[in-house]
């Protein structure tokens, strides 16, 4: 099997459907990985690697943020945690000659897909002004030129850091203290379209913006709710806990409008049954919600548990209300109002359907509900979210065993960087911290958010942008703003393990800093180091790579920048004597010994004091979690809030669908690693708009059409505007009335920059009103 790259572009013409899966996992999906594996990095080094993830002296894995078991299986195997593997340790690699043999408009005129099959890159790189070219450049002369031009800014807001989610704990760490160092708080950050709304809304209800669950309680649940996640292309390994609870007699309900194959039912590869007794059904029930419906949902079963409560008592937990929270009064009257007319048009399930469900939390022991991005990515996703925790503050379940709040992150250290200070709007209490540990002033005006960030690139604001990681242009909304956006800006910086777009749509000069990934090793001084990461519960471990780096002239995220914190707090050479107020520490040592880092963190923020032997020997601690450990609460009253939150959903006019964009099983966000979405039944290609087969009819088309999406979006004054996103087939499929799904990033042209959720400003992604429209 050969490992090399392709040389084409997906030829969109040869997608096939077939029936969708009703299984997730399971031997094909063993084989699938494997080939895909085999493929990047051939068989010897593809076992080799995967023996080492997710064990207690490995790596990471760089897939998902779902935590490991405690007992560990031998390959914590999980198909599409390979796919992510084997797209980092790739034999295939973008050197200078590559460089030399691509323009960056040829780079550009191609698709996700052959970017980032192209390897790993293993030089630093530049693009003169007006080049047409990259060239080589040695890493002082680049990171001088970056030093020079961050000494240079007259206003350090004129400059924005992005950091996407796979950053480790300590270069998180030392990048935002760089960029306060500099005078900033613009850290923009994947997490503000990802999972802000659930930050938003539980930090303003139960005081921390994580979720409350350990591993444990997914295993001790009585009833679990399973909303707006697809976990089987996701977060595998959530299906196995879920497989585990459910052994114990849990209940599992999913609420999507698809019918998602995970959720369905499960093989689970690592055991016998799994594979041959044709699996768990994991979901005993499957809502078919409506896209948007989900407040209403939540709130239905309020209603419910309170119009019980007020027949025939013993639903509520009276106690934890008296005690814990306040503003019950006013939720139960807004509750109590409720029509369930418009509940059930919101939801677009029976009104007897919402009962059901609503009897089944009532008689729940324990009740955890999950939820990824159908929850966050909407208008109306903050309030929605508050409604969930209402739902479980009535009945007591935040704060004990089998119960609480499951927001699932998404890249594997998200929620890492975010306890690391990655954020636009750090509190008081961190930045004093970080002035007294290094002596200066931090800045207290809170920074751009990512669509803020582009706003001000798109106003001409931004003078220097830089990209720890991540796919800025491809991953965020309205690429035809956001593309020219990024154009105007002088100097663009891109951390990167792989070729992606955001290379290809820079700023007038642009840098590319190749770096290590979560599985090479990581040597300095003289010594392998480690790194550490936070998974979704809140528990931090350590990672370290085992295979020989891509080429030898790569530097850790950790080495790149302390040295640009030496070049701009330390180097006397140039502007920076003038510099009175920076952080001051001993950068060279932090580069050349992680656990320097790790002391500084320790001192700085709580929860992390002893941290370089709490990590020693593959050791996993848990960082602590008030509302969890304590059923404390630090929200404005101290109490658990409930709130009472004015019931909103998505209207859609006549001849539109309201379209969600997602992730076939095939990509890893901007990184596609094939051209299959197994489970869904779609082969060979991505240009495809899922539709209910009555709304094709109805709007005059056929299964297999080819269509423009186009987007249609009132501004805030008033305008319409349109926005459109050319051949797409359209493919029938099980999802309600109304409703249509198709892959991001390709549909990201059609996301309106300013369609943000309330309150988080997260992009609506999962919202976005289109028409079809018919080719010639
Ligand atoms: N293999 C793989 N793993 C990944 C990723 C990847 O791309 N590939 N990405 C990682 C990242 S960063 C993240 S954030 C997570 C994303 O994990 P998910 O949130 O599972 O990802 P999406 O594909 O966006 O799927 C959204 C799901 O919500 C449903 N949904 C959409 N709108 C609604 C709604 O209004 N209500 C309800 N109830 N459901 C809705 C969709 O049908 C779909 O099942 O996965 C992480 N893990
Ligand atoms: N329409 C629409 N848009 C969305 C979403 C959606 O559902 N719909 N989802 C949103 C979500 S949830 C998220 S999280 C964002 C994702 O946004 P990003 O995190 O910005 O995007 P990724 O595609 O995950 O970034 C992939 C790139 O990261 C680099 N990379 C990989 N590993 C490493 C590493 O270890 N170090 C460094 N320095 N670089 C590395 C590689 O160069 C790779 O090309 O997209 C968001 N955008
Ligand atoms: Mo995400």
């Amino acid at each position: 099997m050969s490992t090399k790259p392709p040389t084409s572009d997906i030829d969109e013409t040869k997608v096939r459907t077939t029936a969708a899966k009703k299984v997730a996992v399971g031997v094909p999906a063993v084989l699938h990985a494997l080939k895909i594996a085999n493929e990047q990095m051939g068989m010897g080094r593809s076992i080799q690697t995967l023996l080492k993830v997710n064990q207690k002296d490995g790596f990471d894995c760089p897939g998902c943020a779902w935590p490991e078991e405690d007992k560990r299986h031998l390959a914590e195997f999980c198909e599409n945690g390979v796919k992510a593997v084997a797209e980092e340790a790739t034999l295939r690699r973008v050197d200078p000659a590559f460089f030399a043999e691509h323009s960056v408009a040829e780079l550009d005129s191609h698709d996700d897909w052959w970017l980032g099959q192209q390897g790993r890159i293993t030089h630093p790189m530049v693009l003169d002004e007006g080049s047409t070219h990259y060239r080589p450049i040695a890493w002082d002369d680049a990171l001088r030129e970056i030093g020079d031009a961050l000494s240079a800014l007259k206003d350090p807001n004129d400059a924005v850091f992005y950091t996407s989610g796979r950053t480790s704990n300590e270069a998180a760490f030392l990048y935002q203290l760089l960029v306060r160092g500099l005078g900033t708080n613009n850290l923009p950050d994947c997490s503000n379209m990802c999972h802000e709304s659930s930050g938003s809304a539980l930090t303003e209800t139960i005081g921390i913006g994580k979720g409350t669950v350990s591993i444990d309680d997914i295993h001790n649940a009585d009833l679990l709710i399973v909303a707006g996640q697809n976990p089987g292309t996701n977060h595998p390994r959530m299906l196995s806990a879920l497989e585990k609870a459910k052994q114990r007699g849990a209940t599992i309900i999913a609420v999507n409008p698809l019918p998602e194959a995970g959720l369905m039912r499960f093989e689970n590869p690592q055991t016998v049954r799994g594979v041959a007794f044709g699996g768990t059904a994991l979901a005993d029930g499957f809502l078919q919600i409506r896209l948007g419906g989900d407040q209403a949902l939540f709130q239905a079963i309020g209603k419910h548990l309170l119009e019980c409560e007020a027949e025939q008592g013993g639903v509520l937990d009276h106690e934890f209300i008296n005690a814990h929270t306040s503003g019950f009064d006013a939720y139960r009257r807004l509750m109590m109002d409720a029509e369930w007319s418009e509940l059930v048009a919101a939801t677009g399930l029976q009104q007897e359907t919402l009962r059901r469900l609503g009897d089944i939390v009532r008689t729940s022991t324990a009740t955890i509900v999950c939820w990824a991005m159908g929850l966050t990515q909407h208008k109306h996703s903050v309030p929605t979210l508050r409604d969930v925790v209402n739902v479980l503050l009535l009945q007591g379940n935040i704060g004990r065993s089998g119960a609480g709040v499951c927001p699932v992150r998404g890249h594997s250290n998200v929620q890492g960087d975010r306890t690391m200070g990655i954020y636009e709007k750090p509190s008081e209490a961190f930045l004093d911290s970080l002035d007294r540990e290094f002596g200066f002033e931090a800045p207290r005006k809170h920074g751009f958010d990512t669509v803020e960030a582009i706003r001000a690139m798109r106003d001409g604001k931004v003078r220097f942008f830089m990209g720890m990681g991540g796919n800025f242009v491809s991953a965020t909304p309205d690429t035809g703003v956001t593309e020219a956006a990024m154009r105007s800006v002088d100097l663009t910086v891109q951390v990167s393990t792989k070729l992606n777009r955001s290379h290809a749509v820079v700023g007038k000069r642009a840098i590319i800093l190749p770096t290590l990934g979560r599985t090479d090793r990581d040597q300095r001084g003289g010594r392998d180091q480690r790194v550490s990461v936070e998974d979704s519960m809140g528990a931090v471990h350590s990672s370290r790579g085992r295979l020989a780096p891509p080429s030898e002239q790569l530097l850790s995220e950790v080495a790149i920048v302390a040295r640009i914190c030496s070049h701009v707090f330390e180097d006397q050479s140039t502007a920076n004597t003038r510099r009175t107020n920076a952080p001051r520490a001993d950068w060279g040592s932090l580069e050349g010994d992680y656990a320097r880092v790790r002391e500084h963190i320790a001192r700085v923020i709580p929860g992390f004091e002893d941290y370089e032997t709490r990590i020693d020997k593959g050791r996993t601690f848990f960082l602590p979690n008030a509302p969890r450990d304590e059923r404390r609460f630090a929200t404005i009253d101290g109490k658990a809030r409930f709130t009472a939150n004015a019931l909103q959903y998505p209207v859609i006019p006549p001849g539109r669908l309201l379209l969600q964009t997602l992730r076939s099983h095939d990509q890893y966000n901007t990184t596609i690693y094939g051209k299959d979405d197994r489970y869904r039944g779609i082969h060979g290609g991505r240009r495809v708009v899922m539709v209910n087969m009555h709304d094709i009819a109805k709007l005059g088309f056929s299964d297999g059409d080819i269509v423009d999406l186009v987007s249609e979006w009132t501004a805030p004054d008033g305008a319409v505007q349109e926005r459109r996103a050319d051949e797409f087939r359209i493919v029938a499929y099980s999802t309600p009335r109304g409703n249509a799904a198709a892959y991001y990033p390709e549909t990201n042209v059609l996301v309106p920059l300013d369609s943000i959720a309330d309150v988080s400003g997260t992009p609506t992604s999962k919202s976005v009103l289109i028409r079809l429209e018919r080719r010639g």
